[in-house]
């Protein structure tokens, strides 16, 4: 992969790009009845980072971004880059103990914060949003990049352990390029043309290639939305702005396929192609999507350790049910228990190498030893590798669940609902509901008689403690667990509610 070279600081290098392929006066996103051309992004991105400067920001710095996906976010995270400090993408609707969690796992130097967070970071240097928007404005431009090369860190992710406690994740100057390359350019094609719009946001390693690095290196543009988008809001948004590429995952295809049952299909007649990850595509939801849109869905899976996909279906090789073949540029490996390859056809862990791959965890030497064996990075996903060499994704090795293509950690949301006095045992899964979307649900062993308005007080005291995300959507009583022998709870029994 020729194209796939050191590009230098990120920031300068998307810049130049930016001019000499004559993209400045192009749109880059859009937002609301807003846009910004790829100029204006690199111009705010130059300006931003003389305020991240004045704030005291320097070569090495960590600038933790707790912002929904807004220009402000992406012109944060370019300033940060100009300035050799390296951006701690944080989901913003965290609580605050999570929140602080990461500052000083960080130990952020600045927190650039979104509306609602005022209140958070308070013993760290902290920047509104509105007031960073406010200073780019008059501030002069950085005009020289701080010198780094292709390994040098560039950003920080967070992604649940198992024991619950997120890990941060180091990626580096090379790869976004190197990930625009392999998957944006060559295997879905994207051209400056091409309008995108990506359920999962900017902060997530799915919505952070898909709406950062693909448009910023192929001088298309991306469609910005602060939340999740409703289905309501898919529709309208691929019609207004006319979105030939759409990101998401199959929770938020099934809602959309589910919202439009019986409906017309014209309104996505701009869609080119739909491209699923983040997790497992029920079977026959597949064939629904390309119903209702008019358009091949591509599947894929990555990781944030990996920076983005690492197999993935392709427009020439498209198998659905199956997450493709390895995205050139990456091996894959299944292997049984004791690290060994297995056949083709037995189903094992998936092992990964490739260019992307994080260099390690933050302050986590021990985990990066386990996850990073000799160059591989062990998934913990369970594939099976096809006889045509597509893979077929089984599900987690361990004990984490999707839902909505975020990883969730069930021990740390049966902590939480423990503690409730009606609740004696509890263990939360995603499973499957009526239209095909993974969903959160806590079984628990309530004490008797059940108090009333006990599943309303259960999932009200999740959502207290918890992020959104993480909070169950219902309740199920029931009178036993199913566990081991050794009382381990039996994890795949809970998931497919089957004891
Ligand atoms: O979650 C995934 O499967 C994924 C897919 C593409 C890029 C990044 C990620 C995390």
């Amino acid at each position: 992969f020729a194209d796939a070279g050191a590009p230098g600081n990120l920031a300068a290098h998307l810049a130049a790009l930016a001019e000499r392929r004559d993209w400045t006066a192009r749109t880059a996103f859009r937002q609301g009845h807003q846009s910004w051309t790829h100029g204006e992004v690199h111009d705010l991105a130059a300006r931003a980072a003389t305020v991240l400067a004045d704030h005291g920001v320097g070569p090495g710095d960590r600038v933790l971004i707790a912002l929904p996906d807004s220009v402000a976010w992406v012109t944060a995270f370019l300033a940060t880059a100009r300035l050799g400090a390296v951006a701690v993408l944080v989901n913003p609707e965290l609580t605050a103990p999570e929140h602080e969690f990461m500052a000083e796992d960080t130990e952020a130097a600045l927190c650039v914060t979104g509306p609602g967070l005022e209140d958070r970071f308070a013993d760290r240097a902290r920047l509104g949003a509105d007031q960073l928007v406010a200073l780019t404005r008059t501030a002069e431009p950085t005009a020289d990049a701080h010198p780094v090369d292709a390994h040098t860190p560039l950003y920080i992710q967070y992604t649940s352990g198992t024991t619950g406690s997120p890990k941060g994740v180091v990626h580096c100057h090379g790869d976004p390029k190197t990930y625009h390359d392999l998957i944006g350019r060559r295997l879905l094609k994207i051209t400056p043309e091409d309008v995108t719009l990506s359920v999962s946001k900017l902060f997530f390693a799915y919505g952070f290639g898909n709406t950062f690095a693909f448009p910023l290196f192929s001088g298309s543009s991306a469609v910005l939305v602060d939340r999740r988008p409703t289905p309501a809001a898919i529709d309208e948004i691929v019609v207004r702005h006319r979105v030939t590429l759409l990101y998401s995952v199959p929770s938020a295809y099934a809602a959309l396929v589910a919202d439009r049952a019986g409906g017309h299909t014209t309104c996505f007649a701009s869609v080119r192609a739909a491209v699923s990850a983040g997790e497992g595509m029920p079977a026959g939801l597949g064939e629904q999507i390309t119903a209702l849109l008019g358009a091949p869905v591509l599947e894929q899976i990555g990781s944030t350790e990996a920076g983005h996909a690492f197999c993935a279906n392709s427009f020439q090789h498209n198998h659905p049910g199956t997450v493709g073949r390895p995205v050139p540029g990456f091996e894959v490996e299944v292997r049984d228990s004791a690290g060994r390859p297995v056949s083709d056809g037995t189903s094992g862990e998936l092992w990964v190498r490739g260019p992307t791959l994080t260099p390690g965890y933050l302050n986590r030497p021990e985990e990066t030893e386990r996850t990073l064996v000799g160059g591989w990075l062990a998934t913990r996903d369970r594939a099976r590798r096809e006889p045509d060499g597509t893979i077929r994704h089984l599900g987690r090795a361990d004990d984490m669940e999707m839902v909505g293509g975020i990883t969730v950690s069930p021990l740390e949301v049966e902590a939480v609902l423990r503690t409730h006095h009606a609740v004696k045992e509890v263990a939360v899964a995603a499973v499957t509901d009526r239209r095909g979307a993974n969903r959160l649900r806590a079984f628990v062993v309530p004490v008797t008689p059940i108090p009333a308005g006990l599943e309303a007080e259960l999932i009200a005291l999740a959502r207290e403690r918890l992020a959104a995300f993480k909070v169950p959507r219902s309740v199920s009583f029931v009178p036993t667990l199913p566990r081991t022998p050794t009382g381990k709870l039996r994890r795949h029994l809970v998931r497919q509610g089957a004891w």
